[in-house]
């Protein structure tokens, strides 16, 4: 650390090189500042990397998954498919200048903070330790795929795989498909495959409301018209309707007897009762649980698939995994070519497995031993200049989480003042500021509608849902000043206690 005509010459870390890595890249680069940018995989993009499952689609509008900075006129249809999104970030961690200082191949192992110096220390997987004097943990929420404990499941004589690690090779056409799990992955694969393989069969440990939304491609002359005048496609972005719904969906979260979940459980049973015709299936499919308390799934055409001929939806539990296939309880065998596990994520990992030691050794996984956690989803106590980026806490929905971490990073941006102006070694939240928040923000997370009675990855080991309890607009007062009476700011003279 150096420091310049009183401005201190910062070096930061920013771990992982999906979407709100290159967010911070992109800020970094443009205030001129020295930052690396650590990936363990040799491609950017995060989750629209590891999943290339085909119908991998993302659930919010597309011009409205942008960042803000860079509108994107060649969005093919109002939601946009996985391989554009991973394209749209590439071409834009390119066009921003800020690929080459991508890190590709190099996972951070450990983060160890040095009192003395007031820095990091990062061990690489390469073998090398580098200094930074700020961390930006970017390393998203749903990227270590969770693989179901079922018997047998080695014995499958044909392909299988996690949604998260699709086999191109796999058998698909013409095959015997299975995919287990009805998550939004599950159902997307499903709505994928049907007409490409000979019979599916949809493995549904619990059904799942569908949300109707619709669909359509934009054509050619909508995109030239789009490249020539982006305030058309602002024009879709802040569009006011879908800020309406914004709002009333985080209404509907946090007020689970209130007119708008009314309105969201209403439109998710006439899509049930009015689209599935076969009164079995449609019983099958009929979840026992309130809309909205799993991730909402949006679809225009899963109730289309499932009423394919060749499409079972199997709603008996799976006994074990055979050699010809998946057994059920009841006895029967599912004979099957390709198996596709759709069964989540480890919601609770964030920057982990890398080691973080804060002061005086404070171990992450140690202070995260009950549940992730952060003051206001960013900050930890006595893990100094140590920033998240859609780190535990924060906002879930099907809203864009491009949003969210724009938000946070003003947030930080705040934070890092003092640091950049030399008034300050390091900053952190006081532990009492972050256990206050903590309170309040279980208190309020066990009435939302995630805990209103069904499993989900919102939910943390105890049961919690793991999110940000209050509205939209809350979450957005909060990001855009800090409180600075909870943060301690620690100046070059004086070593910090452990708080
Ligand atoms: P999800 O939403 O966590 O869904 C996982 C699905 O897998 C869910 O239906 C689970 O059933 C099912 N599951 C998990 N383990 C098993 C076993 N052992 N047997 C049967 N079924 C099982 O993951 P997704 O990948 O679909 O979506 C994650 C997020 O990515 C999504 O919300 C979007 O934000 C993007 P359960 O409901 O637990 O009974």
């Amino acid at each position: 650390m150096s420091i310049q005509n009183d401005r201190r010459h910062l070096r930061y870390a920013v771990v992982g090189a999906g979407m709100a890595g290159i967010l911070a890249a992109i800020r970094l680069k443009q205030n001129g500042e020295d930052f690396t940018v650590y990936e363990k995989a040799d491609r950017l993009g995060g989750t629209w990397r590891d999943n290339r499952y085909p119908g991998l689609t993302c659930d919010v509008p597309a011009h409205a998954y942008t960042y803000s900075f860079e509108p994107y006129a060649e969005w093919q249809a109002y939601y946009a498919k996985g391989e554009e999104i991973r394209t749209y970030f590439e071409l834009t961690a390119a066009k921003y200048g800020v690929t080459p200082h991508i890190r590709f191949g190099c996972e951070v192992v450990s983060c160890v903070w040095q009192e003395e110096e007031a820095v990091w220390l990062l061990g690489l997987s390469t073998g090398e330790s580098v200094e930074a004097d700020v961390v930006i943990a970017a390393s998203g929420v749903l990227h270590h795929p969770r693989m179901p404990d079922i018997e047998g499941l080695d014995s499958f004589a044909g392909d299988v795989f996690h949604s998260a690690r699709w086999q191109d090779g796999a058998r698909i056409d013409g095959a015997r498909v299975g995919v287990v799990g009805n998550g939004s992955t599950g159902v997307q694969i499903i709505t994928a495959l049907h007409d490409r393989a000979e019979t599916l069969v949809h493995f549904q440990r619990s059904p799942q409301w569908i949300m109707p939304v619709p669909y359509f491609r934009y054509s050619e002359e909508e995109r030239a018209a789009f490249r020539r005048d982006p305030g058309l496609i602002d024009a879709i972005r802040y569009d006011k309707e879908y800020w309406a719904n914004i709002h009333r969906f985080t209404q509907a979260i946090t007020h689970v007897d209130g007119p708008e979940i009314a309105i969201i459980e209403q439109l998710c049973l006439d899509n049930l009762e009015n689209s599935v015709r076969d009164p079995e299936l449609k019983e099958k499919l009929r979840p026992n649980y309130r809309a909205a308390c799993k991730r909402l799934i949006y679809s225009w055409c899963y109730y289309d698939a499932v009423q394919q001929p060749n499409v079972t939806v199997e709603r008996e539990g799976i006994a074990r995994i055979e050699p010809e296939g998946v057994r059920l309880k009841d006895g029967r065998l599912q004979p099957l070519d390709t198996l596709v596990l759709a069964t989540g994520f480890q919601a609770d990992r964030f920057i982990r497995p890398t080691q973080v030691l804060g002061r005086k050794g404070v171990s992450l996984d140690d202070v995260w031993s009950t549940r992730p956690t952060a003051y206001y989803a960013v900050t930890i106590p006595n893990f100094p200049n140590f920033f998240m980026l859609n780190g535990p806490t924060g906002p879930v929905g099907n809203f864009s989480l491009i949003d969210i971490a724009e938000r946070q990073w003003a947030y930080v941006e705040q934070l890092l003042a003092p640091l950049r102006e030399g008034d300050a070694l390091a900053v952190e939240p006081t532990a009492q500021a972050h256990a206050d928040y903590e309170e309040r923000r279980v208190a309020a997370a066990r009435t939302t509608i995630f805990g209103s009675g069904c499993s989900s990855w919102y939910l943390d080991a105890t049961g919690v849902p793991s999110s940000w309890p209050w509205s939209y607009e809350a979450f957005a007062e909060a990001m855009a000043a800090p409180i600075m009476d909870d943060y301690v700011l620690t100046a070059a003279s004086e070593p910090a206690a452990l708080s």
